[in-house]
C-alpha cells in the first residue's frame, strides 16, 4: 500500500500510527469509542434481536453449537455469533460507519474516497462460542490494490481469556496465502508458527485497526463473561475484484464515503 503523504496527515493522527500500520500491519487507538456510544450499541442490538419483527436473514447469524442442540442458551442475544451487515439494515449502525474519529484514521490511510466494504458485530458470546480461524480478510473480499482496513472495536474488555483479537505482525507483507474450507471456516492452509503470534487484548472502546492482508483469529471465549466487538472494513474506491470466482460473492459497498 502507498503511503499517504506523511506531511499532510500529521495533524491528523501520528506519524507513529502510519508507521506501525505499514510495517506491522496494525496499530490499536485507546478510547475509540465513549461508555456513552458502547451503551447505545449494546442498546440497539437488543433493539434488533428483541423487538424486530422482520429480522433480514443475512443479518442475525447464530453459534453452530447452539444451532446443533450441544449447548443451550438462557436468551436468544447469548445464541448470537454475529450481526452481519448490520449498517445496511440498521441506521444507528450506518451512522456509526461514519464516525468523525474512525473516518478521520481511515481517510489518513486510504484517501479520500472510500467504500465501506462491510459492518459486523461479532458477539463471541460466553459457553458457546466457537474460535475464528485464522485468515487474511481480503482472501474473502479479493480486492486488489489491497487498500483494504479492518477497524475491530472491543465493546466488553478483549481478553485473551474471552477471545481477543490475535494477529502475526508483518504477516500482510506476504500477499494473501492459500485459504481453504467453508463459510466461517475459511481460513490459512498453515497456522502460523506460536512464536509469531500477538495477542492483542483490548479495554472497552479501544480499537484495533489493521490491514487487509493481516493474518489474523480470534479463540473461544473460555469465560462467563460476553466479549462483542464491532469490525468495519473500509477500501479506497480504487480496488477492485479482478475475477469473480472467489468462494465468496462480494456484494455492492454498504456505503460510499467521501471525505
Ligand atoms: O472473532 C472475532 O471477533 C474476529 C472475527 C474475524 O476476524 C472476522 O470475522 O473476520
Amino acid at each position: 500500500m502507498a503511503l499517504p503523504d506523511l506531511g499532510k496527515v500529521k495533524s491528523v493522527m501520528e506519524n507513529e500510527y502510519l508507521q506501525q500500520f505499514h510495517q506491522q500491519g496494525y496499530f490499536t487507538v485507546p478510547a475509540l469509542l465513549t461508555e456513552a456510544e458502547i451503551k447505545a450499541v449494546f442498546a440497539e442490538i437488543e433493539q434488533i434481536v428483541e423487538r424486530y419483527t422482520d429480522v433480514p436473514d443475512e443479518l442475525i447469524q447464530y453459534e453452530p453449537r447452539v444451532m446443533s442442540g450441544e449447548v443451550a442458551v438462557d436468551r436468544l442475544e447469548l445464541a448470537i455469533r454475529k450481526l452481519f451487515r448490520m449498517a445496511v439494515h440498521n441506521a444507528f449502525f450506518a451512522r456509526l460507519a461514519r464516525h468523525p474519529r474512525w473516518l478521520e484514521i481511515a481517510h489518513a490511510l486510504l484517501g479520500p474516497r472510500l467504500n465501506l466494504v462491510q459492518s459486523m458485530l461479532l458477539m463471541k458470546p460466553p459457553h458457546c462460542s466457537t474460535a475464528k480461524v485464522w485468515h487474511q480478510d481480503n482472501a474473502y473480499f479479493r480486492l486488489f490494490p489491497c487498500h483494504l482496513l479492518g477497524f475491530w472495536v472491543a465493546c466488553d474488555a478483549a481478553t485473551v481469556e474471552n477471545g481477543c483479537m490475535h494477529v502475526v505482525p508483518c504477516s500482510q507483507h506476504a500477499g494473501i496465502v492459500p485459504h481453504q474450507g467453508a463459510g466461517d471456516e475459511y481460513g490459512a492452509v498453515h497456522s502460523p508458527p506460536a512464536a509469531e503470534i500477538l495477542a492483542v487484548p483490548l479495554a472497552a472502546g479501544d480499537a484495533l485497526v489493521f490491514h487487509g492482508e493481516l493474518l489474523h483469529a480470534t479463540p473461544a471465549n473460555q469465560t462467563d463473561q460476553r466479549r462483542r466487538a464491532l469490525q468495519y472494513h473500509y477500501a479506497a474506491t480504487d480496488c477492485r475484484r479482478l475475477r469473480d470466482d472467489y468462494p465468496f460473492r462480494l456484494p455492492a459497498p454498504e456505503q460510499v464515503i467521501q471525505a
